[in-house]
């Protein structure tokens, strides 16, 4: 369980921040397989994200993807969905503005449970701290062709400003390569989630070395 008081949000920057692998849903991919690597490789949390899939089959994922994180000690968060979440004994669930509201899924999950939103701006931004939000991922940072529909990319002054507002982690994301890890770190990200630069690449482990590398490199602001 979380600490209570003080100690929580330390005890959430120590779980939550660096790297979030995300799962590539896209027909064809061994997501599985791909995110396997990947916490072989050392990456710390994972985030199950599939959509448009039949609530049994996102089930039977998320366990297997829930499994493979507690065999090696790493935090699982399903994106969207509270109830797979829990169902699954996932440490979190990551909400977006179509998603539960956060108070009402805290409602539901509890205190120990980590909760994310999804952030553009500092407004939005302290709206959800001020609802229960455990940390915010914020994004698209940079263009990427994995989500359609996403507004303009914030950039490092986008990233810089959500996280001046408020006191808990964020996370980048969109478009995150190492080489623009040092960049949002200095914007005052706590970590970068990442679905591409893993899933994409011929060896899914290297690159999760890399970013990793990056992110303990990178001179982190907070
Ligand atoms: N939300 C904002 S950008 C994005 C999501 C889910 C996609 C990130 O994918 P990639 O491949 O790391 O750019
Ligand atoms: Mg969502």
């Amino acid at each position: 369980p979380l600490p209570v008081g003080p100690d929580r949000a330390v005890e959430v920057r120590r779980r939550i921040g660096g790297l979030h692998v995300l799962t590539d849903a896209r027909q064809g991919r061994d997501a599985l397989g791909v995110v396997s690597a990947a916490v072989a490789a050392g990456a710390r949390i994972v985030q199950v994200r599939v959509k448009f899939c039949p609530d049994r089959a996102l089930y039977d994922f998320a366990a297997r993807v829930a499994e493979v994180c507690a065999r090696r000690g790493a935090t699982c968060i399903v994106d969207d969905r509270v109830d797979i979440a829990l169902a699954v004994g996932a440490a979190g669930t990551h909400l977006g503005a179509g998603d539960l509201p956060v108070a009402a899924a805290r409602s539901i999950a509890g205190p120990n449970h980590l909760l994310g939103g999804t952030a553009r701006t500092a407004a939005t931004a302290a709206e959800l701290v001020a609802a229960g939000a455990d940390y915010l991922g914020v994004g698209p940072a940079f263009a990427t062709a994995t989500k359609t529909g996403l507004p303009d990319p914030l950039g490092v002054d986008g990233i810089a400003a959500v996280a001046a507002a408020v006191a808990v982690p964020v996370i980048a994301i969109g478009g995150i390569t190492a080489d623009r890890i040092p960049a949002v770190l200095a914007a005052g990200a706590s970590g970068v989630a990442v679905v591409s630069a893993v899933s994409d690449a011929p060896d899914p482990g290297t690159v999760t070395r890399a970013l990793l590398a990056a992110l303990v490199a990178a001179p982190q602001s907070r």
